[in-house]
């Protein structure tokens, strides 16, 4: 993997694009200082992680899902834990949130042959109907919104949430700052986050988005790709978000 050519071809190409960008606009010396004092501001507030999410984070998620093959994944994102409780009906969440509109999270993870995946466990993840994350922002216990549920022998799965909203990444931070200077916004478009892991197999890290939902269109980490996008469907009063997942071997 690291042999020297290629590291020298890639690292090569993306000076030669920076540079063309330099010279392409004429950006001068004080132009120059802004970027560096921004980088190490950037590094120095832990910044890093999110200014790669919104950037270049989502080509190399393109880059992996093509050269995998099986459903197109998406970006992780920051809010992703470890230790969610196996859930088997309903997410955790507060009891005053249980008025929000629910969604039935369901579907089928197959392997590339069609066969279906049993006891496969698919973490989700996704915000409070303010639009934070549990065990992230303050004032929500971190087991709430998440879990990790297993599917059956058909490789099905089915678990009742409720609707999570658009989220603003941090902007009062240098990636944030960087946007509102652009004149962009800092606003992802409410979704479901999944991350499928069962033995043998690729881990497959997906988010699932709300036809005709706000910043569906205009995601500031433009992660949005059309087979994400969950068509409107509801049962009951209860959205149905229904996605099936093929994951290749490992
Ligand atoms: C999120 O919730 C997210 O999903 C991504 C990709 C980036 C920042 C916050
Ligand atoms: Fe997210």
């Amino acid at each position: 993997m690291a042999d020297e050519a290629r590291i020298n071809a890639v690292v090569s190409d993306i000076v030669d694009g920076v540079r063309a960008a330099l010279f392409k606009h004429d950006v001068t010396f004080d132009e120059y200082r802004v970027a560096l004092a921004f980088l190490l501001d950037a590094f120095e507030k832990n910044d890093v992680p999110l200014l790669m999410d919104v950037f270049f984070n989502t080509t190399i998620v393109k880059i992996e899902g093509k050269l995998m093959g099986g459903s197109k994944p998406s970006l992780e994102g920051p809010y992703y834990l470890e230790n969610a409780a196996v859930v088997t009906d309903r997410l955790p969440m507060r009891d005053e949130d249980q008025h929000h509109t629910a969604m039935q999270l369901r579907g089928r993870v197959t392997g590339m042959d069609g066969r279906p995946l049993a006891r496969a466990t698919i973490d989700v993840w996704h915000s409070t109907p303010e639009g934070r994350y549990s065990g992230i922002h303050d004032g929500i216990p971190p087991h709430y919104y998440r879990g990790k549920i297993v599917t059956d022998a058909d490789g099905r799965y089915n678990v009742r949430s409720i609707m999570p909203v658009p989220y603003q990444i941090p902007n009062e931070g240098p990636t944030g700052a960087l946007l509102t200077a652009m004149g962009r916004h800092s606003w992802r478009p409410a979704h479901v986050h999944y991350k499928i892991s069962a033995p043998g197999m690729h881990t497959h890290i997906s988010q699932a988005y709300f036809e005709g939902g706000a910043y569906v269109e205009d995601d500031c980490c433009e992660d949005v790709c059309e087979e994400h996008v969950v068509a409107e469907k509801v049962e009951d009063g209860v959205r149905i978000v229904e996605v099936d997942f093929v994951i290749p071997k490992a």
